[in-house]
C-alpha cells in the first residue's frame, strides 16, 4: 500500500537527546538506545470510522518519537499496518450494506488524507493485512512445526502456554487477562482450544466471509499474526520500539510478542512496548463501537486548522487518559494564533535555550505540554519585554515545526 505524503522537518542547530520513555514490560521509564537506524512498528487503524481523535492522538504520540529520534541523529525505519480485513470491519460493511473493500480503501485514503493534514511522518512500509497474507502463512507454518500452534476444528491456534515469557509484555496476571481477551476479539470458551487465553492465528474459511486459498487451506488471517509477519518482514527481531494505544498492550501486544519469539526462536520480539492513553468523550473511551467520535476530517471540514488539533493533542501527556472537549480545541487555536503571531515578528528573546527545553521535555517521556509551556513562556516574554535577536522567530517555528509537527 502506499502510505501519504511527507512533510518537510526542517534542520535544527545541535543535536536532541536520548529518548527515555515509559516501556509497559519493564513497568518503568527507560532509555532506549537505537543504533544508527531505529526501528519503529506502530499499529495502524482498522479501517472504518477514521480518523478520530482517539487515533490521532495515537499517531501523534509515535511521531514525536520519530522526530525525537530524527533530531538524535538517528534514520527512522517506521513501519505501520492496515488491518484491512477483520471481523468488526466486515462486520460493519454488512451492517450498512457496503463492499468491504471499497470500505477499508475509502476509510484508508481519508486516513492518510488527516495524516498528511496533521504532518505526522509517513511509515516507509505501509502494509495491509491483505497484502501481508504471503507472509503470514509461513509464518503461521513456522509455529505449527515449532509446536507452538494447532488446529481445532479447521482453526490454527496458538498456544500460550507454548512461551515461557508469555505475559510479559502487560504483566497481567492470568484473572486480569480473562475478561480482556474476551472484550478485545478473542474467544475463550471456544470447545477444542488447549487454553482458554489461545488466539486464532488463521480462521477458516467461513460462507460469506472472503477467503484466500494458501497453503493452509482456504481462510483468513487472526489479527496478532498480521502485525508479526509485518513487523519481521520489515524490521526483524529486537525492533526498538511496538507501540499502539494502551488498549492494544493486552492481548494484541502480548500475543503478537509471543507469536514472533516462539515462530523465530528468539527473544525478545520488541525492546520496549509504549503505550498511549485513551481519548473519551463525554466520559467514555471514543471508540468506533460506542459510535461517539469526533473526527479530524470533520473539523478540518468546518474549517478547524490542522495545527490547531495538533495542539489540542499535545495540550495532553501521550500516557494519560483524557477527554476531548471544544473548549481544549479553543484553547488551541487561541495558542496556535498567539504563537503565529510571535513567530511573525522581526525580532524576540534568543531561542536557543528554548530549543534545549523542548528537547529535554520530549526526551522525558514525551513530556508535550512541557515542550508547549516553555514556547508559551519565550511568547511572553517576547510579548512583554521585546528582544533584540533578528535570528530567534526563525528557530522558534523551525523547533515548533521540526519537534512537534506544528506549522506555524
Ligand atoms: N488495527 C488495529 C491495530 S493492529 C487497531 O487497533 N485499529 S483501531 O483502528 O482500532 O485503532 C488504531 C489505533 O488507535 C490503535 O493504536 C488504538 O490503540 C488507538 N485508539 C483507538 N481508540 C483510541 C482512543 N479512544 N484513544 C486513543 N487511542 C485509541
Ligand atoms: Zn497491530
Amino acid at each position: 500500500m502506499h502510505a501519504w505524503p511527507a512533510s518537510e522537518v526542517p534542520a535544527l542547530p545541535g543535536k536532541g537527546l536520548p529518548l527515555r520513555v515509559y516501556d509497559t514490560s519493564s513497568g518503568a521509564p527507560r532509555t532506549v538506545e537505537p543504533g544508527p537506524t531505529a526501528r519503529l512498528y506502530v499499529c495502524g487503524i482498522t479501517p472504518y470510522d477514521a480518523t478520530h481523535m482517539g487515533h490521532a492522538a495515537t499517531y501523534n504520540a509515535f511521531d514525536l518519537i520519530q522526530r525525537v529520534w530524527r533530531d538524535a541523529g538517528h534514520d527512522v525505519v517506521y513501519v505501520q499496518n492496515v488491518t484491512d480485513v477483520d471481523d468488526p470491519l466486515l462486520e460493519r460493511a454488512v451492517d450498512t450494506g457496503q463492499d468491504w473493500t471499497e470500505l477499508a480503501e475509502r476509510e484508508t485514503a481519508l486516513f492518510r488524507e488527516d495524516m498528511t493534514a496533521l504532518r505526522m511522518l509517513p511509515p516507509a512500509h505501509y502494509i495491509g493485512a491483505v497484502e501481508a497474507i504471503p507472509t503470514i502463512v509461513p509464518l503461521v507454518q513456522r509455529l505449527l512445526e515449532a509446536g507452538a500452534a494447532y488446529e481445532v476444528d479447521g482453526d490454527i491456534y496458538f498456544s500460550v502456554e507454548s512461551d515461557p515469557h508469555f505475559g510479559q509484555v502487560s504483566r497481567l496476571s492470568e484473572e486480569e487477562m480473562l475478561p480482556l481477551f474476551a472484550e478485545r476479539g478473542g474467544d475463550p470458551d471456544r470447545p477444542g482450544k488447549k487454553h482458554r487465553l489461545d488466539p486464532l492465528l488463521w480462521m477458516a474459511a467461513r460462507p460469506g466471509e472472503p477467503a484466500w486459498e494458501t497453503e493452509l487451506g482456504r481462510g483468513r488471517p487472526g489479527w496478532h499474526i498480521e502485525c508479526v509477519a509485518i513487523a519481521l518482514e520489515h524490521l526483524g527481531m529486537d525492533f526498538d520500539i511496538q507501540g499502539g494505544g494502551s488498549d492494544l498492550s493486552f492481548p494484541h501486544h502480548e500475543m503478537g510478542a509471543s507469536h514472533g519469539q516462539m515462530a523465530t526462536g528468539e527473544y525478545p520480539f520488541a525492546k520496549a512496548y509504549v503505550h498511549a492513553g485513551m481519548v473519551a468523550l463525554d466520559g467514555e473511551k471514543m471508540s468506533k463501537s460506542r459510535g461517539n467520535l469526533v473526527f479530524v476530517s470533520r473539523l478540518r471540514r468546518d474549517g478547524v486548522d490542522p495545527g490547531a488539533i495538533r495542539l489540542a493533542l499535545l495540550a495532553h501527556h501521550y500516557r494519560s487518559d483524557w477527554e476531548w472537549t471544544d473548549a481544549g480545541l479553543a484553547e488551541a487555536e487561541a495558542r496556535l494564533a498567539s504563537w503565529r503571531a510571535a513567530v511573525s515578528r522581526p525580532d524576540g528573546p534568543s531561542a536557543e535555550s528554548l530549543l534545549r527545553e523542548i528537547r529535554e521535555a520530549l526526551a522525558n517521556d514525551l513530556d508535550a505540554p512541557a515542550a508547549l509551556a516553555a514556547v508559551d513562556r519565550w511568547v511572553a516574554r517576547q510579548s512583554a519585554e521585546g528582544g533584540a535577536d533578528p535570528s530567534a522567530p526563525g528557530l522558534v517555528s523551525r523547533a515548533v515545526d521540526a519537534l512537534l509537527g506544528v506549522a506555524l
